[in-house]
């Protein structure tokens, strides 16, 4: 059998979806492509196995027709009525899916009566000024599409740092135990922990660069190589991102590791220094240039190159210039929080809302991780296309986790919510909902468009909620898909400690949101931190991993870090803005 992942067969379906509503196709001939998609999300078993034994009948939101279409794909691999719907169109009319913010109805309207049908159309289409005269679109609209084109641009050849991590991790494990490698590590901004990456970045010492450079450009990740240098080699992975790897000898090593790690602006400063004391630094030594320079120590590791200007060791993340010198002369840095300092966590959904897991997997999950407790917070009913929850489903929810916790030891589950936060900052349960549970995250899931004052006001009233413990996700951002939205973060930050609200670290790796450049601010204001992972299946709750090293960009340790708290202290923590009433 062809092997068509569910995966694959979800992107066909919405892909027809959007392509029947371009097509200007009965709504409810679309919402059967949306909703079969939906459905097997939300599947459990293997999507081969079902078909191969015809038992895909009888599951809710997957009709006779889709079905059929489900069975074809997953048997032969294609789907003839999927390939004569795409050749119906210009092949980069896909592109334009991709624009933030243009949705399927605006497309529908952009290809009939513009013919914009690549990225390129649409550029020239807006330039022109064209857009902005089409029904229903308006000179705003064709500015924030500029806008969105300016950002797929800018994202163009980045990649979420999930998808870099862990290509990065299995070419360094590999690559670890080669007998010729001496010493090795992930460089860039894989190892800086930054959000996006371009590439990926690997040094390895060695004595022999030609076994090592040959066993990179030969591991199965590998697609095609594009540089086979003798100290560089670059190829392309098969999951489309380019990795670099730099070979250099053991003595080399700290300097070709400080190099390549960056940021470039963090190098720019620690070469300026070198220069005044009359010394050179590149990415192979450090070595006196003027006949007076002062002698230079020997030098085996990084932390031998910070100590010789007078600096503490310089964690990666904080690489960035942006104030990790001072601190680090002064002995100032923060000793950056770990996953292990991580005791639970609070923002995550089940299959009551849009998740994928029972409770009991969710907490099985999170024992195994070594978390001693796990915050459920499924959707409240306003966001119904994610299944929301009301007050009788909350409630009963609320029961069955009562029973589950009679049976552990040492472990929890929180009942809580994701409630939404309505277009006016009001909440989408009364009081008398929110009261009984252990914490409630108040989150954005609609009306983003509002204009900054606005938006800074909605947040800021639900805050000043009792029963809100933290707010989620800050400005709604989807990296490298959609843009904050307007939101005055100070003003927030200052609601935040005013009120004793948590602000979440969202670790989603397509959100990271609060951004990771603001927490020191929120820091100093004295604003808790709470990292969630927004987990909507198991597995979801690996993404604490992203969350951690975007709080420790941030300069975040565990004392700003509520969830690094045991479960011993958590409950009366959880209970104190509301004991404040
Ligand atoms: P990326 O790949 O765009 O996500 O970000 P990086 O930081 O990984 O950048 P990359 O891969 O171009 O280069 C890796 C490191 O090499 C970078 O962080 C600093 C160093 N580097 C590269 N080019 C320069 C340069 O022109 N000057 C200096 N000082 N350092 C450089
Ligand atoms: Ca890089
Ligand atoms: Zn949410």
């Amino acid at each position: 059998m062809p092997s068509v992942t569910r995966d694959q067969v979800i992107e066909v379906l919405e892909r027809i979806a959007l392509l029947l509503e371009v097509q200007g196709e009965n709504p409810f001939k679309i919402r059967a492509y949306h909703n079969g998609a939906r459905a097997l999300e939300m599947l459990e078993d293997d999507l081969g196995t079902l078909v191969r034994e015809d038992k895909l009948k009888g599951i809710p939101g997957i009709g006779e027709a889709l079905r059929e279409k489900i069975s074809t794909l997953v048997t032969t691999g294609k789907l003839p009525y999927y390939n004569e719907l795409v050749a119906k169109f210009p092949p980069e009319l896909f592109e334009l899916f991709d624009v933030p913010g243009l949705g399927p109805k605006k497309i529908k309207a952009l290809y009939e009566k513009l013919q914009v049908a690549s990225l390129a159309d649409l550029q020239k289409a807006c330039q022109d000024n064209k857009v902005a005269g089409l029904d229903g679109f308006g000179a705003k609209t064709q500015e924030k599409i500029l806008h969105g084109l300016g950002m797929l641009k800018q994202g163009a050849g980045r990649h979420l740092v999930s998808v870099a991590a862990h290509a990065s991790s299995t070419l360094l494990d590999d690559l670890r135990t080669h007998p010729e490698t001496i010493r090795l590590s992930a460089g860039g901004s894989t190892r800086r922990r930054n959000e996006t990456v371009h590439d990926i970045d690997i040094i390895v010492s060695t004595k022999n660069p030609a076994a090592i450079s040959r066993a990179f450009r030969e591991h199965p990740l590998v697609e095609s190589v594009l540089a086979a240098g003798e100290t560089k080699s670059s190829v392309m992975l098969k999951n489309g991102l380019q990795a670099d790897l730099r070979v250099v000898t053991d003595e080399e090593y700290p300097f070709a590791l400080m190099y390549f790690t960056g940021s470039k602006e963090h190098n720019i400063v620690l070469r300026g220094l070198a220069q005044d004391r009359g010394w050179t630094l590149n990415e192979y030594r450090l070595a006196p240039v003027k006949k007076d320079a002062p002698e230079i120590p020997a030098i085996h590791e990084e932390r031998d190159i910070y100590e010789l200007f007078g600096f503490d060791y310089i964690e990666p993340e904080l690489r960035e210039n942006r104030g990790e010198f001072e601190a680090a002369a002064q002995h100032k840095l923060p000793d950056l929080v770990k996953l292990e300092q991580l005791k639970g966590t609070f923002h995550n959904h089940t299959r009551a809302s849009d998740g994928r897991a029972t409770l009991a997997e969710m907490a099985a999950a999170a024992q195994e991780l070594g978390l001693e407790y796990l915050g459920i917070a499924d959707h409240s009913k306003a966001s119904f296309q994610a299944n929301g929850l009301d007050a009788a489903r909350l409630e009963k929810q609320t029961a069955d986790i009562a029973a589950l916790n009679k049976d552990f030891q040492g472990f929890r589950l929180f009942s809580g919510t994701e409630c939404d936060i309505l277009k006016d900052g009001g909440l989408d349960f009364p009081d008398s909902v929110l009261s009984p549970l252990d914490y409630v995250v108040a989150s954005v899931h609609s009306s983003f468009t509002l204009g900054e004052a606005e938006m800074t006001k909605r947040l800021i009233r639900a805050m000043e909620n009792p029963h809100v413990t933290m707010l989620g996700h800050l400005t709604g951002r989807i990296l490298l898909k959609r843009e904050s939205y307007a939101v005055n973060v100070p003003a927030v930050l200052d609601a935040a400690a005013a009120t004793g609200t948590f602000l979440e670290l969202n670790a989603d790796p397509h959100r990271l949101d609060m951004d990771w450049r603001w927490w020191r601010l929120a820091k100093e204001k004295g604003v808790r931190c709470v990292i969630n992972p927004d987990a909507h299946a198991t597995e979801g709750l690996q993404n604490l991993y992203f969350g951690i090293g975007a709080a420790r960009k941030g300069w975040l340790t565990k004392n700003d870090v509520v969830n690094c708290l045991p479960l011993g202290k958590i409950i009366a923590v959880l209970a104190e803005k509301k004991s404040r009433i």
